[in-house]
């Protein structure tokens, strides 16, 4: 395994505004807790995001769910943001051309570019597509995620494509802030935040392809750096009680492995 460099020194070695805020975040908040957020109601989100935001460092949206959408909550999730000191990720998967995830990101209902922290990024239409984000993010300073593996089965993001990712993000190391994978590879630098979803204590799978690991195994045996936990956390009759579950867990997970 390589060797262990911490959240503190990852930090000194970001090359992304918002890794190097996020590596900080996690080394004094203590917690490498990330949860994903996909409840379709937006006071639902208010709510969870106020009860668990103590304990995690990014909360996960995929805005085009939420049925009642408007530029108040977006509002109010950055003052409970602001409130307890995490990061919002839109899990928005842009995948077009240069032109197009500009508008994608700036534009339409929705202008993620005006909030998100961080967003992922398909590599399908080649590097190019990261010029589209150039512009916004400079000023900004959000970070890009390429997504270079996927938690479900079959994926075929795998292989040279992974291979691929890892490059496109080392040859864009001021806009990319990390990848979303399933495992470290040795050719991912320690610049990096490497976040990993399909992440549940007790379940094999769900019905529609998701695979879930733990959080001990992720973090310490394929030695990535945050767990991203959905319906583990959010469909729990006490979120909070299991969302501090799997802090301590995923935390001890990253301390041992010093
Ligand atoms: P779950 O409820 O813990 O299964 O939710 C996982 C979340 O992570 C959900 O929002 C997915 O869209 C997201 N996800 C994923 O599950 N697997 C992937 O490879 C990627 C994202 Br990329």
């Amino acid at each position: 395994r390589a060797p262990f460099v911490s959240f503190q020194e990852r930090a000194k070695l970001a090359t992304n505004p918002t890794a190097n805020k996020l590596f900080q975040l996690m080394a004094s908040k203590k917690t490498n807790l990330a949860v994903a957020v996909d409840l379709t109601v937006k006071q639902e989100i208010l709510d969870l995001a106020e009860k668990i935001g103590s304990e995690i460092c990014v909360l996960k949206t995929h805005v085009d769910i939420v049925q009642d959408y408007d530029q108040q909550f977006i509002k109010d999730l950055q003052a409970i943001a602001a409130k307890h000191n995490f990061l919002i990720f839109e899990d928005r998967k842009f995948a077009d051309i240069g032109n197009t995830v500009k508008y994608q990101f700036e534009n339409g209902v929705y202008e993620i570019s005006k909030w998100a922290d961080m967003v992922t990024i398909h590599g399908v239409a080649g590097p190019a597509i990261i010029d589209g984000f150039r512009e916004s993010i400079k000023t900004t300073g959000a970070g890009l995620l390429l997504l270079a593996q996927m938690s479900s089965k079959g994926s075929m993001c795998v292989g040279e494509y992974t291979n691929q990712m890892v490059e496109m993000g080392k040859s864009n190391q001021d806009a990319v802030m990390g990848f979303i994978c399933q495992e470290r590879l040795s050719a991912m630098s320690d610049n990096f935040v490497l976040m990993t979803p399909g992440v549940q204590f007790n379940s094999a799978g769900d019905s529609m392809g998701q695979q879930y690991n733990t959080p001990e195994y992720v973090i310490k045996e394929k030695n990535t750096d945050v767990i991203i936990v959905g319906r583990g956390i959010y469909k729990s009759s006490n979120p909070k009680e299991e969302a501090i579950k799997y802090r301590t867990a995923s935390w001890s997970a990253y301390e041992s492995k010093q």
